[in-house]
């Protein structure tokens, strides 16, 4: 089956999902398919924080309704390390700014449910296989896919979106001698769970132990989302629920304050990893979200980069269709500074926090030091609040990486 369309869009996570809303609003028509089903989509466990930005962009695409409703305002995080834990005040060194604690999960919800109210059962295919990205320095790009019911299609567009993730087949359609990829594996990963009961603290904890990174942070005042640092060989049979529960003991105590036990309704190991790749668009291919840069989850980043990038790109398509490409020429350059700015300060707090393991004694003590000093000094917890809650500014004037 051969059909048109404006902005062929491959992958329904928050960049696919957010940029089909955000180009309807414009007026514009949109093919978005997603190999999972809807069920996957809506229950796959992913982040949890949200930058005040990230919060306004939504509150301004009219997708705010539950978020204002359920979402739990932070105004700060605790870090914990050396037997104390320790309270950074972001109201206080940003001006006022905070994040908001809401899932992913619910994001993606509220996406789903309000394109399919908007632009009825078809605006987004669900269970789709052998996606094919082509032509894509043509004026015309091919988006070719099978559906769930076996028939194959192929959609001729104006630009093709690649928000298909980092395993996704949109950034290896470009060229690799026009590519440039910057990779770091950190030599551990994260257990997380989820668990039946109310959260233990107000605000979200990162823990220094010597046995590893712990975070405890939340989806809900009855549900609790708790992580430890585990070594990426392990699998999820090593780890039964007593084992997980008596280490985030151990690396949380603290006098006074006890860990709330519940049942585990949820539980996955992810590796840690930094990547990015450069430029974001090719011809008439664009790249957004964890299709283009991938950032280790200490810093609670890659949701906001994956929104911030489609809010770029939205206008840009909208210019770019109507006859002005300036916008779009300059698309991937914006987003990189952001990007490169959020894989610094998730770098620094892995590297922080984390546990190398069969590393000397200097590691922890150059982290210690790094732990009291971004707790003590105004001007360092500032450093870390301003970064936290995305109140850096875009530096969209300095002169870009690529
Ligand atoms: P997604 O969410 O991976 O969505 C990509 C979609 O594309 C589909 N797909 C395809 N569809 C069609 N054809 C193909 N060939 C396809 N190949 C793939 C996939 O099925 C999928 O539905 O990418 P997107 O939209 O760029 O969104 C990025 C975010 O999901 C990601 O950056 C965050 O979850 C990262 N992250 C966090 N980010 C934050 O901002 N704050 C956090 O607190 C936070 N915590 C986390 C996180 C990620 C974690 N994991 C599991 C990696 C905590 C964890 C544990
Ligand atoms: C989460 O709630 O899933 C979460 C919170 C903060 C992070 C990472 C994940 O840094």
């Amino acid at each position: 089956m051969r059909t048109r369309t404006q902005v062929g869009i491959v992958g329904a996570g928050p960049a696919g999902l957010l940029l089909s809303h955000l180009l309807a609003l414009r007026g514009i028509g949109t093919v978005l398919v997603e190999t999972r089903s809807r069920q996957y989509c809506e229950a796959r466990q992913r982040a949890g924080v949200l930058e005040d930005g990230s919060v306004a962009l939504l509150r301004e695409a009219g997708l705010a309704g539950r978020l204002d409703q359920q979402g739990l305002e932070h105004g700060g995080i605790y870090l914990q390390f050396g037997g104390e834990r320790r309270h950074v005040d972001f109201r206080d060194l940003t001006g006022g700014r905070t994040v908001t604690v809401y899932a992913q999960t619910e994001v993606v919800k509220d996406l789903i449910a309000r394109r399919l109210a908007d632009g009825g059962p078809s605006a987004i295919e669900f269970g789709v296989s052998d996606t094919e990205v082509a032509d894509l320095d043509s004026a015309s790009p091919v988006l070719r896919y099978t559906d769930s019911a076996d028939s194959r299609h192929e959609v001729v567009c104006d630009v093709i979106a690649g928000c298909d993730g980092f395993h996704g087949i949109s950034r290896a359609a470009i060229p690799a001698s026009v590519l440039t990829t910057w990779q770091r594996e950190y030599p551990y990963a994260w257990l997380g769970i989820l668990a039946d009961v109310p959260p233990s603290t107000d605000e979200l904890i990162y823990a220094h132990h010597p046995g590893g990174f712990a975070l405890h942070s939340l989806r809900s005042p009855a549900v609790s989302r708790l992580y430890l640092q585990v070594d990426p060989a392990d699998n999820l049979a090593s780890w039964p629920d007593e084992r997980i529960w008596s280490e985030l003991d151990r690396r949380f105590a603290l006098p006074g304050w006890s860990l709330q036990r519940g049942d585990v309704l949820d539980k996955s190991i992810t590796p840690m990893r930094s990547f990015v790749s450069a430029p974001m668009r090719y011809g008439r291919l664009f790249l957004a979200g964890d299709a283009s840069h991938i950032v280790p989850p200490t810093g609670a980043k890659g949701l906001n980069l994956a929104l911030a990038d489609v809010a770029v790109l939205a206008p840009a398509l909208d210019a770019l269709l109507h006859g002005d490409g300036r916008l779009a020429d300059e698309y991937s350059a914006t987003c990189l500074n952001r990007v490169w700015r959020s894989t610094h300060f998730s770098w620094w707090m892995t590297t922080m926090l984390h546990r190398t393991p069969g590393a000397d004694e200097m590691e922890t003590q150059l982290q210690l030091s790094q732990l009291r000093y971004v707790t003590s000094s105004r001007a360092a917890a500032a450093s870390l609040a301003e970064n936290y809650t995305g109140s850096v500014p875009l530096l969209a004037s300095t002169p870009s990486p690529q």
